[in-house]
């Protein structure tokens, strides 16, 4: 179990604690050409705490943070948590309307913003009550008559003491994208926001202040904050920022940055992997030492071919906005079986149960997984949520998993994207991880459409990997692949060829709007 002290700041362990501790002149930020020690990353993130207090941003307030992956987003969390309030980074895809209802939801009093992405807030701002500061980074020239980060920080002083915050006070906000609903406000403590580096990172990672983490996740999408902000300071390690990665900025960044851990998601990788399959070769790639892959499973097929073109293992895990952090995966040094998720990390527990009864089910058996541990849900002024979100004490993210006699927990579909066909139950993603095998294939998502005589049947929807045509020859050797691979049963009876999939901000394919589609 993990024990904080009563009062802990988040930002005292991430970010003063290695001043203080003589590590001031560590790297915590690579961006572009500029490099950012520990103690200018004090002297900044004090700076604009000053600037809010200031402005009378008190301790509980949540502050809206609305930014591309570049350091002042780090800065503004850091400086919000720092005196007490409440970070809140929001997607920059975001429209007026839905910065509408997370502002109103949350009642933020502060925004702090990107000038490239101020255009929607201020339509927002009309809409909303509650905003009584925005403070605007302003580095494209945007003209704005708001507070000014940077003659606010100027003014500011550079010292500035941690609020003396509890454990259990709010630090972070995070509202999840989802796939379908509502943005439902995620809210984790300071304690809890530690307990992602001491558990998942500590365990499952080993960093230490050599390591260098880099990747492309957006810093609001909780898997991106913890890989890029809360992991590396923790450990007085390095962040590496790249804004609006393609793949071969990413490469570029591990090249230019020295990356030795590089976060993605199963798309960005295999994006890697068909435009670059010889990587190492274009891109000096031999800093990595390992890879880590969340937001949607990762096939064995990209797991091994990563492995030979780059040589290093992509560790999968499993997690979500409302447990902040991947709670299940394998852990450095362990054997990683590519057909499985991993292990529930040091410090949580999983169980997989009938998803009727809530029972827990025998090893082998595919139900529902369920999880807790160091973090948990918790949302924000959404107590109709709240109450069906948690089984005695257990989480159940919606994934149906098996619990492995070897210990391992193996994912089989999300509890929507399982096809019921015939009376056969389907995982969709089964399907995927076996077509995904073929060089044809460069994305797919397989759902269930519809079908008079079966109820179901499972339809694919294939991008073509580059100089593939569509044809029925093709559709054909498709279908044979899962039937000479799968149980025959799960072959995709319908196959549609499309240019793109529909995704969440954060990489997750829409499969709901797949589905919508077919029943259309
Ligand atoms: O939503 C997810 O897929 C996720 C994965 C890892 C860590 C955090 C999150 C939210």
């Amino acid at each position: 179990e993990l024990h904080y002290p009563e009062h802990v700041n988040v930002v005292t362990e991430l970010v003063d604690r290695h001043v203080s501790e003589g590590r001031g002149d560590n790297v915590a930020i690579r961006f572009e050409d500029e490099e950012i020690t520990y103690a200018e990353l004090q002297r900044q993130v004090n700076r604009l705490g000053s600037g809010l207090v200031n402005l009378g941003v008190e301790p509980g307030d949540r502050v809206v943070v609305r930014f591309t992956n570049r350091p002042e987003a780090i800065v503004s969390c850091l400086a919000a948590q720092k005196i007490g309030a409440v970070a809140l980074p929001s997607m920059k895809l975001l429209r007026a309307a839905e910065l509408v209802h997370i502002i109103n939801n949350a009642e933020a009093s502060t925004v702090v913003v990107y000038d490239a992405l101020l255009d929607e807030i201020d339509e927002a701002l009309p809409r909303t009550d509650a905003v009584e500061n925005v403070v605007v980074v302003e580095r494209n020239g945007v003209e704005h008559d708001h507070t000014d980060y940077d003659e606010l920080t100027a003014a500011a002083d550079d010292d500035l003491d941690a609020y003396q915050t509890t454990r259990d006070d709010l630090a972070l906000m995070l509202y999840t994208s989802g796939t379908t609903g509502e943005p439902k406000g995620a809210t984790h403590t300071h304690r809890q926001v530690l307990a992602t580096a001491d558990s998942y990172a500590r365990y499952c990672l080993n960093p230490t202040e050599a390591d260098v983490f880099g990747g492309n996740p957006p810093l609001p999408f909780a898997y991106g904050y913890g890989d890029l902000v809360t992991m590396p300071l923790r450990f007085g390690a390095t962040t590496s920022l790249v804004e609006n990665a393609s793949p071969g900025d990413l490469l570029q960044a591990v090249e230019d940055h020295g990356i030795t851990i590089i976060c993605s998601i199963p798309t960005a990788y295999n994006q890697i992997l068909q435009n670059y399959p010889d990587g190492p070769e274009e891109y000096d790639t031999s800093s990595l030492r390992m890879a880590i892959s969340a937001g949607e499973p990762l096939t064995p097929s990209t797991f091994n071919k990563f492995k030979d073109s780059y040589g290093v293992e992509i560790y999968d895990g499993i997690g979500t906005t409302e447990m902040l952090h991947i709670f299940v995966s394998h852990r450095e040094g362990q054997d990683i079986d590519p057909g499985a998720t991993g292990y529930p990390v040091p410090g949580y527990e999983c169980k997989v149960v009938d998803p009727d009864t809530g029972d827990e089910l025998p090893r082998g058996e595919a139900g529902l997984l369920a999880v807790r541990g160091p973090t948990g849900i918790s949302y924000w002024n959404r107590p109709e949520k709240q109450e069906n979100a948690l089984v005695d004490g257990w989480s159940l993210p919606g994934d149906i998993y098996i619990h492995r006699e070897d210990g391992r927990l193996e994912y089989k579909a999300r509890e929507d994207d399982l096809i019921i066909s015939s009376g056969y139950n389907i995982p969709g993603p089964e399907v995927e991880s076996v077509l995904q095998e073929l060089d044809e294939v460069s994305e797919v998502a397989v759902v269930g459409a519809p079908d008079e005589e079966r109820g179901q049947v499972v339809k694919a929807f294939v991008i073509l990997a580059d100089g593939f045509e569509a044809s029925d020859e093709l559709t054909e050797s498709l279908q044979n692949h899962v039937k000479n691979t799968l149980a025959p049963y799960k072959y995709p009876r319908r196959v549609e060829y499309v240019d793109e999939l529909p995704r969440t901000e954060t990489g997750k394919i829409q499969r709901v709007k797949l589905r919508e589609r077919e029943r259309q």
